[in-house]
């Protein structure tokens, strides 16, 4: 098995070596097979992924949301830069299952992150395409794997704060932080309770020119709320700062807080208890988005739901029933 290699790829083996000397070519070209849906890709990346997993693992996993317009984009920047001048190297990936925001997303971070998509240590890859946020997701933790196995020793996934991304960015990260802006309640952000109850760290975003007041008020209040939510598994407490992402200020203290929150995990254990859940959980992820792919994908599925649904609209059939009978089928074909 090893070594395979369909037309037109290099060999597993070729990419292997070239992600592991640090090749940002053959990781970008691994990436690509890791997110097609061709079958010889997809037997491709498992290969790769299997071979680079010893060498995986070795960063800190950092995801960050926050409502469109909140200065994601501009914070990764600055954040991606400072960590660069403390020896890093950043890998930034994105999480996004709306395929029209993935293509604009593109455009619009290569003008926010210029500076930082120069850089060397730094590596950024917008979000992997699909119809399905299991699906992207998946692709989203290889991806991360390969840039840890290159070398990359942070990695920031963002995600856009509304949907289900979120929860599906905080299960593959270990720290994950919410951007804020002050001066609006959580209703206009958008943010759900679930989301703030998850972050390690909020960051009111924007803490400049004539916001910085407000700025600091909207953290006292965040601060007092989150006092609320009941203690997390890690032992953590999560941390309200200001920060303004255009003008650098507050961003060393925000990997000043991953830093701590690291120790902390590293100390009591949670962060390798995390991590291993967060792998099984990952197993069947992928179980979940096969089993989806197998029974949708099948042409007599296909045909037999068709025909279902009008004999649920007909009230020939119950839902329920309709349901059972198809999978049925399903468990004849298999
Ligand atoms: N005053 C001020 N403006 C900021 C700051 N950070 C970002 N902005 C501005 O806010 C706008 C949105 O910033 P982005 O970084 O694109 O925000 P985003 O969260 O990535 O937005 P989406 O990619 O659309 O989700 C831009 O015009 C930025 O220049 C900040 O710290 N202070
Ligand atoms: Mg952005």
């Amino acid at each position: 098995m090893k070594n395979y290699k369909p037309k037109g790829r290099l060999s597993a083996n070729q990419y292997i070596d070239g992600i592991l000397k640090g090749d940002r070519v053959l990781l970008s070209r691994a990436i690509t097979i890791i997110e097609s849906n061709l079958e010889s890709d997809k037997i491709l990346a498992k290969e790769i992924v299997q071979n680079i997993l010893p060498n995986a693992g070795n960063s800190i996993r950092i995801g960050i949301t926050g409502v469109p317009g909140v200065g994601k984009s501009t914070f990764i920047e600055a954040f991606g830069k400072y960590l660069i001048t403390q020896g890093k190297r950043v890998a930034i990936l994105s999480i996004d299952p709306s395929s029209q925001r993935s293509k604009g997303s593109i455009l619009g971070d290569k003008t926010r992150m210029e500076e930082l998509a120069n850089l060397q240590e730094a590596y950024i890859r917008p979000s992997a395409s699909g119809d399905t946020l299991g699906g992207v997701a998946n692709k989203t933790g290889e991806t991360m794997l390969l840039c840890e196995a290159a070398g990359y020793d942070v990695v920031l996934i963002e995600t856009v704060g509304v949907g289900q991304s979120e929860t599906a960015v905080h299960g593959m990260t270990d720290f994950f932080l919410l951007l804020m802006l002050s001066g609006a309640g959580d209703e206009l952000q958008g943010i759900k309770k679930g989301i703030m109850e998850m972050a390690d760290m909020v960051v009111i975003n924007k803490a400049d020119g004539d916001n910085i007041r407000m700025s600091e008020m909207a953290r006292l209040q965040y601060q007092n709320a989150l006092h609320i939510f009941p203690q997390s598994e890690s032992g953590w407490s999560p941390v309200v700062s200001t920060a303004s992402a255009i003008k650098n200020i507050g961003i060393s203290n925000v990997w000043n807080e991953v830093l701590k929150f690291k120790h902390l995990v590293d100390e009591n254990g949670y962060f390798e208890k995390n991590r291993n859940h967060q792998q099984i959980q990952w197993m069947y992820n992928n179980v979940n988005e096969e089993l989806k792919r197998l029974f949708y994908g099948s042409k007599n599925i296909a045909v037999e739901l068709n025909n279902l649904e009008a004999d649920i609209v007909t009230s020939k059939i119950s839902p329920v029933k309709a349901a059972q009978k198809i999978i049925e089928e399903f468990k004849k074909s298999i």
